[in-house]
């Protein structure tokens, strides 16, 4: 039996070797249905199948490797994270989660340890929504929440969701039949860096995640009129440059009165047709507000709609807001917690409860089964950023806790079910 030292390095290695795919020369970047996301997709395939886990791609893109229990009827308990990626990404965000529990079968594998329920490793196709601005189309598909209207949405080059399925092979019309039916979840587990500076600050490698912020994500659409640069007065213009601009400062003016509950970001500014010497006349620009609180983010939500407006009023510009997405915060499960939060304290480490402002495929599987999550470590609490990294004793530690997790875990499935 390999110890989590040895483990944990050859979890790296993995990760260094599928981060070496991506679109781009210098940091990570596999989006969804592209040719990276395709090869790194079939790399982690490759090592299901070297497991020995009965592995097959889904109709939206999921690798999923299944462990069956001698038990045909047991439930099912899923580990999982994403393999696709922001732009310029980092390297863990996704694919620690995933080949850390490729590592959890591959030692009880090698240990010739059966669990008495089925366990089923799946790599999400897509929890960022790069592509197609909405997240989470992996997970959706697995927990039975997909929504079939998303098969019409456009990328940036017109290319629809249904065309992009078609194009990897996947197939529009089976998205159902690729659901895993709600009373056969024993729950669901996932390992993912904190993307945030607690455990860095504090020196702690790891951390129980108790809920997941809700999402609220818009994209403005703000219209003027395109003018010379050298020719119309400044107060007779309709510039929708600066009035995204007085937006993008207002929602983080918004942010910092209420940083205690709540972030709000423009992530993404576009001036369509831009030129030095032209007003801009027709701009896009995103908005990305979380909250644990759900009363909190609608009533954030609802003021910056309403100055968006006053904005575009004052200026006179017409503002198309167009809600993208929607998702409320997620609790994990109270029951799997405690036994992560045993496994914690059994592996030495204090127990971190934490509230993840990040989204996690975790949060649409928590609508049908109970959800657990282990935070680990990242340095500075640096994500979504080619700097990203994550340190060896931390993933050792991570192991050790989720092997732990597994265990009690499989106790506590074996005094409460029936063989
Ligand atoms: O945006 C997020 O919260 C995550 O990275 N999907
Ligand atoms: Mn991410
Ligand atoms: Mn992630």
């Amino acid at each position: 039996m390999k110890d989590t030292f040895a483990r944990a390095e050859n979890l790296l290695a993995r990760i260094d070797q599928l981060a070496a795919i991506s679109e781009d020369e210098t940091g990570v970047t596999r989006t969804f249905g592209t040719p990276a996301f395709l090869r790194g997709s079939a790399l982690v395939r490759s090592w299901f199948e070297q497991a020995g886990l009965a592995t097959r791609v889904d109709s939206i893109g999921n690798v999923r490797g299944r462990l069956e229990s001698r038990h045909p009827v047991a439930k099912t308990l899923v580990i999982a994270s994403h393999i696709d990626t922001v732009v310029n990404a980092g390297k863990y965000d996704g694919p620690l989660g995933v080949l850390l529990g490729l590592d959890l079968l591959e030692n009880l594998l090698a240990a010739k340890t059966g669990l008495p329920f089925h366990v089923e490793l799946i790599a999400f196709s897509d929890e960022e929504g790069v592509r197609f601005h909405t997240t989470y189309l992996g997970s959706k598909v697995v927990a039975g929440s997909f929504d079939q209207t998303l098969l019409t949405k456009a990328d940036a080059q017109g290319v629809t969701l249904t065309e992009a399925l078609r194009t990897m092979g996947g197939d529009p019309a089976a998205l159902a039949q690729d659901a895993i039916p709600a009373d056969q979840w024993l729950g669901y587990f996932e390992a993912h860096i904190e993307q945030g500076p607690v455990l860095w600050e504090n020196r702690i490698p790891v951390a129980l995640v108790t809920a997941i912020a809700g999402q609220q994500r818009v994209e403005l659409t703000w219209r003027g009129m395109a003018g010379h640069a050298g020719t119309v007065p400044m107060d007779m213009r309709q510039d929708a440059l600066a009035g995204a601009a007085e937006f993008v400062l207002a929602v983080e003016q918004f942010g910092l009165r209420h940083k205690a509950e709540l972030v709000a970001t423009v992530g993404k500014l576009d001036v369509r047709g831009a030129a030095s010497n032209v007003i801009p006349g027709d701009v896009v620009c995103s908005l990305d507000l979380r909250s644990a609180d759900a009363a909190c983010l609608g009533t954030a939500y609802e003021e910056l709609r309403s100055l968006a407006s006053q904005i575009a009023e004052s200026r006179r510009l017409t503002l198309h807001w167009n809600p993208i997405q929607q998702t409320a915060p997620a609790v994990c499960d109270a029951h799997l917690n405690e036994l992560l939060a045993q496994a914690i304290g059994e592996a030495g480490h204090a127990v971190v409860p934490l509230v993840s402002g990040a989204g996690h495929d975790a949060v649409p599987v928590s609508a049908v089964a109970p959800a657990t999550m282990l935070f680990v470590r990242c340095y500075k609490g640096i994500s979504h950023n080619p700097l990203e990294n994550v340190e060896l004793a931390d993933v050792a530690a991570a192991i050790d806790v989720s092997d732990r997790f597994l265990h009690l875990l499989s106790t506590h499935y074996q005094t409460h079910h029936s063989a």
